[in-house]
């Protein structure tokens, strides 16, 4: 029966009547069965091999007993194909899971020979190749690129003396100071372990318990509230390497160091309301801004610059430099900007590079050395060791990325799952004297150029303890908060009142309430009304904060670049609109370096007056105006009325005026205008009068509009 239907399943155009070939048929034809190959055969240098090599001479139909037949056990081609797929995931990071990365290269500007003797300070105008890799904290692999959260920053430089991987974050302070304290940090902010979510949200209940109880987080959480937790572009993200190091010049004379990387776009972010519909808009927003700049070689760039300080200056600061929730005012001790970094290029292939990518902070290099922050000190072991479990093998070091390129490496460390190296000779002990036998002995120490710890004089007795220059939780708190202008102050009071209005244990949000007053009074009010609660007591601190001098350096409004570059400009344009204005707002917007796409109702184009067809880059559903930063409305009247009866055109424009962004338009555009409660303010700008009036305002967001437009803390 299954076989007289084999015969004539259609497009088995060559299957024979019966599924047993008599000697005079040919066997049966395995082609496919329901249509053609489209594919011509291969070049013997093109072929689709098995992994041991095998040339495969059929891809699309696995082996049979017959054409309708089970399929056979022996097909190695089919078993080896599905078993490779069924394991092609590694476990996610258990931390920064999500993350998109870019190679480029660091270049060195200014010698610190006088401090160092890592060859990548001091040679000055070398470029060492890097692999960069941002990433947000909380959410799994797959989750979106906007949320609230601290950003990683990790860069791996391939330096002569080896890899030297500055695993940082976006924000220079941590929420924790001892390590032992990371696993109930990260258990506490991601998902909720009985319901598995909220997914990339710190806005739930059992962050908020655990931050409440621990007070040291209070500073870094004045951080993760700011707008610098919602970044723009990682294009647009400073970095800093949090702990405290120590750079060691050849006499090992050893100065403190702090790193820094600043974005030449300037510090910018979206807002709250805007990041989450971006989320929806666009999930991967970041990584493909990443992606299609350098594409377009826009090279993203940062400054690097280093704050050294000796033993006796550190002493001398109110607060302990090993401990990680504090940073030291750059007005304290300046950036000193010694090179920078340039990715310019993208990833081949996102898991072998971005996701194979381990960042280790033990990656160091002779001439810099760590520090004792207990951290970091717990940083040393966890990273190399997370690694074993994620990517499988002590031999991780030899997948490409990973591999020490800027110079050989070479030990006795032998075997292990995946060896990928092939040691020649007998040599895997040290010391031997094969040499002497006139065989390879292999690699020796170098007592001078290798890596040397710092002779840190160190004495006392075992103790879990925290030193008491741990205990003021709060005065950097309020040196960020009372930094801030006062815009950035209402983000940040909104940020705390939107976080906690979504935790439901009451008791939890009067505790954050109790200690926020530490913190500033004014604050802790804000979020008290925003709350619709009464201020509880004010908690008793471990030390009494202090006012320290204000660091306006922390602070990002008011210091966007003058400039249109890495920003993007949407037209929306519809039929009937004029080319001309079209033209001119693009010519002004693309001599600033904005990148500029047409937005039109239909993907082919709109027809514009006079009968041309301009094409668009986008469709308006799809192109929400969330994802530009400044956009102008080039329509006719009756694109006007069209617009005005779509939902998506009206979010565009509604959207634009309440995410603060600059409107140009053309005077047709004026009821729909009307109908988003578009009121007029420096920032909308009506074209007819040229395009040159749209650019100031396109640079930045209209701050002053905001409260017409939304509550604030
Ligand atoms: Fe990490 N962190 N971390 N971290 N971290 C990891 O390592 C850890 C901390 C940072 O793009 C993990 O390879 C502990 C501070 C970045 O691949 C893990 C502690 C800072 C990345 C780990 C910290 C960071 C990680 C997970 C407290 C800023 C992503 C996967 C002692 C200076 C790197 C992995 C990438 C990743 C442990 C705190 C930055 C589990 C124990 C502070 C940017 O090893």
């Amino acid at each position: 029966m299954a076989k007289s239907k084999d015969a004539t399943a259609p497009g088995s155009k060559s299957a024979p009547k019966s599924g047993k070939p008599s000697a005079s048929q040919a066997p049966p034809v395995t082609r496919p069965a329901g249509g053609e190959t489209h594919q011509t055969a291969a070049a013997p240098d093109d072929r689709i091999t098995t992994n041991h090599g095998v040339p495969v001479s059929d891809n699309q139909n696995s082996l049979k007993a017959g054409a309708r037949g089970p399929s056979l056990l022996e097909d190695f081609v089919l078993r080896e194909k599905i078993q490779h797929f069924d394991h092609e995931r590694i476990p996610e990071r258990i931390v920064h899971a999500r993350g998109s990365a870019a190679h480029g290269y660091f270049e060195l500007t200014k010698s610190l020979a006088r401090y160092t003797r890592a060859k990548i300070l001091t040679e000055v105008g070398r470029r060492t190749e890097l692999f960069a890799r941002f990433s947000t904290v909380a959410g799994g692999a797959g989750s979106v690129d906007t949320p609230r959260d601290v950003r990683g920053f990790a860069v791996k430089m391939y330096t002569r003396e080896g890899n030297w991987d500055l695993v940082g974050n976006n924000i220079p302070v941590f929420f924790i100071q001892d390590a032992i304290k990371f696993p109930d940090l990260i258990h506490a902010v991601k998902m909720e372990a009985d319901k598995g979510y909220p997914q990339a949200a710190s806005a739930h209940d059992t962050f908020w318990d655990f931050i409440g109880l621990m007070p040291e987080a209070t500073h870094m959480i004045m951080w993760a509230m700011s707008d610098r937790a919602i970044p723009r572009s990682l294009r647009m993200m400073e970095g800093f390497g949090v702990n405290t190091f120590r750079l060691l010049n050849d006499k090992d004379e050893a100065v403190f160091v702090k790193f820094h990387w600043r974005p030449k776009l300037g510090t910018q972010s979206t807002g709250w309301d805007e990041a989450v519909k971006i989320a929806g808009a666009d999930p991967d927003y970041h990584r493909r801004d990443l992606f299609e700049a350098i594409e377009a070689g826009n090279f993203p760039e940062w400054e690097f610059g280093v704050q050294l300080f000796t033993q006796e200056e550190a002493d001398a600061l109110p607060f302990d430099i090993l401990d990680a929730t504090k940073l030291i005012p750059e007005e304290v001790a300046p950036i000193r900007v010694v090179g920078r970094m340039v990715l310019d290029r993208n990833p081949d292939n996102f898991f072998a590079e971005t996701e194979q990518a381990a960042f280790l902070p033990t990656n160091i290099v002779p001439g810099i050395d760590f520090s004792e922050d207990p951290l970091l000190q717990g940083r040393l072991f966890s990273y190399q060791d997370t690694q074993l479990s994620r990517l499988g093998s002590v031999n991780f070091h030899q997948l490409p990325i990973n591999q020490a390129k800027g110079c050989p490496f070479q030990n006795f460390q032998r075997d292990g799952h995946m060896q990928m190296a092939v040691p020649k000779g007998r040599a895997n002990y040290e010391p031997n004297s094969l040499a002497d036998n006139g065989e390879e002995g292999g690699p020796r120490e170098d007592p001078k150029g290798g890596f040397r710890t710092a002779p840190v004089p160190l004495e006392g007795e075992k103790v879990r303890l925290r030193a008491e220059t741990f205990a003021d939780h709060y005065s950097q708190a309020r040196l960020f908060f009372r930094s801030q202008t006062p815009i950035e102050q209402a983000h940040l009071a909104s940020a705390l009142v939107f976080e906690l209005s979504k935790v439901a244990i009451e008791a939890v949000r009067l505790r954050i309430l109790a200690n926020l007053q530490n913190v500033d009074t004014d604050l802790a009010t804000r979020v008290a009304t925003g709350l619709g609660m009464d201020l509880p007591a004010k908690s008793a601190p471990a030390v009494e904060p202090q006012d320290l001098d204000l660091s306006p350096a922390l602070r990002i409004v008011g210091k966007y670049p003058d400039s249109l570059m890495g920003r993007k400009v949407a037209i929306l344009v519809t039929d009937g609109a004029d080319g001309a204005v079209v033209t001119a707002v693009k010519k002004a917007a693309e001599a600033e370096g904005a990148a500029v796409l047409i937005i039109a109702p239909k993907v082919g184009g709109a027809t514009l007056k006079g009968g041309k067809l301009l094409k668009a880059d986008g469709q308006l559903a799809g192109n929400p105006s969330v994802l530009f930063d400044a956009v102008a409305l080039v329509v006719s009247d009756d694109g006007c009325v069209q617009l005005m009866k779509d939902s998506a055109g009206i979010d565009f424009v509604h959207n634009a005026f309440v995410h603060l962004k600059a409107i140009g338009f053309t005077p047709e555009a004026q009821p729909l205008l009307d109908k988003c409660g578009v009121e007029p303010d420096a920032g909308i700008v009506d074209l007819s009068g040229g395009a040159d009036g749209f650019i100031a305002p396109a640079k930045t967001r209209q701050w002053d509009r905001e409260p017409k437009v939304r509550m604030l803390a």
